[in-house]
């Protein structure tokens, strides 16, 4: 579609030809750039005043720790909200919590057969290109790798990874599958993804296409949150990803990110963070960990996942972004 029929830029010529009347000049009325930038300008200042307002709220910048309210509640203090937050007595009871350690993993599926993501430190943009890195490994053998591990980003089992292992792993998924909280939450049949690694693994700033709640059950991660609105300032130059890294900021290279809020909080094993959908998060394991993450909330937009995203397939190389 060529960008002047584009509803948002139409309405931006509508507006400023009205507005200008017969005085607007041709060169501007016939230039096409003119009302993107225009465009553009608008929808920057509207999230540039979001971002204004929420700093009104004393505390904003810090996640809160909550016990978990009913969903009702949730829906409309959080979800609705587009609000994250933390749920500290969410898993007491859950199964996972209980009895999950690397030994029990090893018994129930030593000689399963897992895909894992394998050689990220040889790819700056191994997120992107996970399906590149996909390896197959004995999960026995990818456990010992990890106790042998001191720090690693190299290697890492992720929701990418999911596809093999509901069989594979399927004592674990029995586990999980009755995983909700105050019973209220989740639809059923439970959907989650397993992440599994050694301390050092890093996911890098992207965001989810729907509400996400993240379950850290063995370990801790440091989280690096940043708002929704922030869009304009992340450098989202490829699919949900940003080329930042929030860990570390290249400012002199990303100047905008300045401009954005981070988060910056660690989840405890027994937590659950609401990761709101657009929020952009960065993970960074501390220790060995292992994270459920579910996303089949009993109120669903389902509509929104993916729905008028252009999802991208083909190989990320480094650079790629900046010349396009
Ligand atoms: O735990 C991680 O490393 C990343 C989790 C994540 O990014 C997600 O669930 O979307």
């Amino acid at each position: 579609m060529a960008a002047k029929e584009h509803p948002y830029i139409k309405g931006a010529i509508e507006v400023y030809t009205r507005d200008a009347g017969p005085s607007i000049p041709r060169t501007m009325a016939g230039d096409e750039q003119f009302y993107v930038e225009k465009a553009l300008n608008n929808q920057q200042w509207l999230l540039h005043n979001f971002e204004k307002m929420a700093r009104l709220e004393e505390d904003f910048g810090t996640i809160g720790r909550i016990k978990a309210p009913s969903f009702d509640d949730f829906v409309s203090q959080y979800i609705s909200k587009n609000r994250p937050v933390i749920i500290t007595d969410a898993m007491h009871d859950w199964v996972p919590k209980q009895k999950w350690s690397f030994e029990y993993f090893r018994e129930a599926h030593s000689d399963a057969v897992v895909g894992i993501q394998d050689g990220r430190e040889s790819d700056p943009h191994y997120e992107q290109n996970q399906r590149f890195l996909r390896t197959e490994v004995r999960f026995g053998d990818f456990l010992n790798r990890i106790d042998a591990t001191e720090s690693s980003n190299d290697f890492y089992m992720t929701a990418g990874n999911m596809g093999s292992h509901r069989q594979a792993l399927h004592k674990l998924f029995e586990d999980a599958a009755e995983i909700d909280i105050r019973g209220e939450y989740f639809d059923f049949p439970a959907e989650g993804s397993l992440w599994i690694g050694p301390r050092g693994t890093v996911t890098p700033l992207h965001f989810d296409m729907i509400n996400n709640f993240f379950c850290q059950i063995i370990g801790r991660k440091r989280v690096r949150l940043v708002p929704s609105w922030s869009l304009p300032w992340v450098y989202n130059e490829y699919h949900v990803y940003s080329e930042v890294d929030a860990a570390n900021p290249d400012i002199g290279l990303y100047p905008e990110f300045e401009k954005a809020t981070v988060f910056d909080f660690i989840v405890e094993p027994g937590e659950v963070l609401f990761i709101p959908l657009g929020w952009w998060h960065h993970l960074e394991s501390l220790d060995p960990t292992v994270s459920i993450t579910r996303k089949n909330l009993k109120v669903r937009l389902k509509e929104s996942y993916g729905d008028g995203f252009i999802k991208e397939s083909r190989l990320f190389t480094p650079g790629q972004a900046a010349s396009q």
